[in-house]
């Protein structure tokens, strides 16, 4: 094979409880934020479809298991449901989702497919919310009772943990962007959200470790790594602070048990900084990984800004920098990401360099198109756009492997067509086909494709 990749390499796809379980108010679930923004604001969900019904692993988690193993994953990363498992948030465990975990759990490990599990991916459940979410310290207090109910209950058979999936998404969406529920636009607020996930992912790691558990615990973080428009001084200053504020306020945190300390003083200087404890110094210590699942989509591209910002508008990151459109970049029109593969490189290098090389691993990787039934032949979709995709992204990896990064795995976004947050089903990335009408499931060409690079554990493609 030209590109070989080394023995025992994770070959997966990852997925998430809420845009695969559907059942959303069934087995003892209760709600989550996004049951409940559905419920008050049907419009904002593409083609109004939403989280209560999401594409049926709730029911056909067997036969999906059996098509993982068609695929030859040797790994999977999904998450748990604190709603569904916890309804209440604190106290009485669901039983029926133990059983329903367990059955999962056991069914990958009997397949011969590590579970890789993630406790909280975008899923705050409604009563927690209701206490203020992440902006109250009783719900970080909560989610580290949670994440040891699940070691508890899980832990003899899962060995790696993720405390969060991209936890900087729900702050953007959350509390600057308007693209999460709780809707608001306030810095500060979304600051706190971040500090209070940091505490909350250090408390779970604090707890697994003194449980003296099998196997390691880490975090996912979506990394964008942050190109100036050129080497010109105030576009350099101007990278460097998206890079702190949307890739170093969670990967220092996890990786050196501390913040930077110029993050901090800007934040500082506008008056942004989050409430702190004099205990939580030591508790960010603790909260340092074994491992690092890296999600990569997208480069940030930026320039220095070109106009004063207006000083009556809320602090916002663009007060620092200007979003940059590179000429001649690679679209993915559909999701309007840019496709960059030597990004990849990038991140892997960075971690080498500068972080001390830690273990990690390509979490999430894809391409979301829109109607790809045209791409239909012989009944099967012939995705060679998202083959083309995942070769070009695994060349830039290969390449980061040979020259010493410590990257163990690929997993794919994702593994059948799923429900995504406000896209509803518009964008499909899933190596297997999904009929909303019948939950139907057919491989596209990129799923074999995948599955014998799997198998050969590398690939030739030119
Ligand atoms: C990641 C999330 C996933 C998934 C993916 C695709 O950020 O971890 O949950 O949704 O992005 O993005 P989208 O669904 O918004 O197109």
């Amino acid at each position: 094979m030209k590109y070989q990749f080394p023995d025992n390499f994770w070959w997966g796809s990852a997925s998430s409880a809420l845009q695969t379980e559907g059942a959303s108010q069934l087995g003892g679930k209760s709600q989550t934020t996004w049951d409940l923004w559905y419920a008050e604001q049907p419009w904002r969900f593409h083609q109004g479809i939403g989280p209560d019904d999401t594409s049926t692993f709730y029911r056909h988690w067997r036969d999906d298991i059996a098509l993982l193993k068609q695929l030859n994953h040797n790994s999977f990363r999904t998450s748990l449901s604190w709603s569904r498992l916890i309804p209440e948030g604190t106290g009485a465990v669901n039983l029926e989702a133990v059983t329903f975990y367990n059955q999962v759990i056991d069914e990958l490990l009997a397949q011969g497919i590590t579970p890789f599990i993630t406790l909280f991916h975008f899923d705050m459940p409604r009563v927690m919310q209701e206490k203020g979410g992440w902006e109250n310290r009783e719900v970080v207090q909560a989610f580290s009772d949670y994440a040891q109910v699940c070691f508890e209950l899980f832990g003899d058979r899962v060995k790696h943990w993720f405390t969060f999936n991209e936890p900087i998404v729900p702050v953007e969406g959350g509390y600057l962007y308007d693209f999460h529920y709780p809707n608001v636009v306030d810095f500060k607020r979304a600051a706190t959200v971040a500090y209070h996930t940091v505490l909350a992912h250090a408390s779970a790691v604090r707890g697994w470790r003194a449980g003296q558990y099998e196997g390691e615990i880490g975090i996912v973080l979506n990394l964008t790594p942050s190109y100036p428009r050129s080497q010109h001084p105030a576009d350099l200053t101007a990278a460097h602070h998206a890079d702190l504020l949307f890739n170093r306020s969670f990967l220092d945190p996890v990786l050196r048990g501390e913040y930077p300390a110029d993050l901090v003083a800007l934040l500082e200087k506008y008056a942004q900084l989050p409430l702190c404890q004099p205990e939580d110094k030591a508790l960010i210590a603790a909260g340092k990984i074994d491992l690092l699942g890296i999600n990569y989509y997208q480069p940030r591209r930026v320039k220095c800004r070109g106009s004063a910002v207006n000083p009556d508008a809320p602090f916002m990151p663009e007060w620092l920098f200007d979003h940059y459109e590179m000429p001649g970049r690679k679209m993915n029109p559909y999701r309007g990401w840019e496709i960059y593969e030597p990004g990849i490189y990038d991140i892997l290098t960075n971690l080498r360099v500068n972080y001390g090389n830690p273990r990690c691993f390509i979490s999430e990787n894809g391409m979301g198109v829109e109607n790809e039934q045209r791409f239909i032949e012989n009944g099967q979709i012939k995705d060679d756009y998202r083959i083309d995709f995942v070769a070009e992204h695994l060349k830039w990896l290969h390449k980061g492997i040979s020259e010493g990064c410590n990257c163990l795995g690929y997993h794919m976004w994702t593994f059948i067509d799923n429900w995504s947050w406000c896209n509803g089903y518009k964008n499909r990335y899933g190596f297997v086909q999904l009929d909303l009408t019948t939950q139907k499931r057919t491989i596209k060409k990129s799923g074999e494709w995948f599955a014998a690079t799997a198998a050969h554990n590398g690939f030739d493609k030119e």
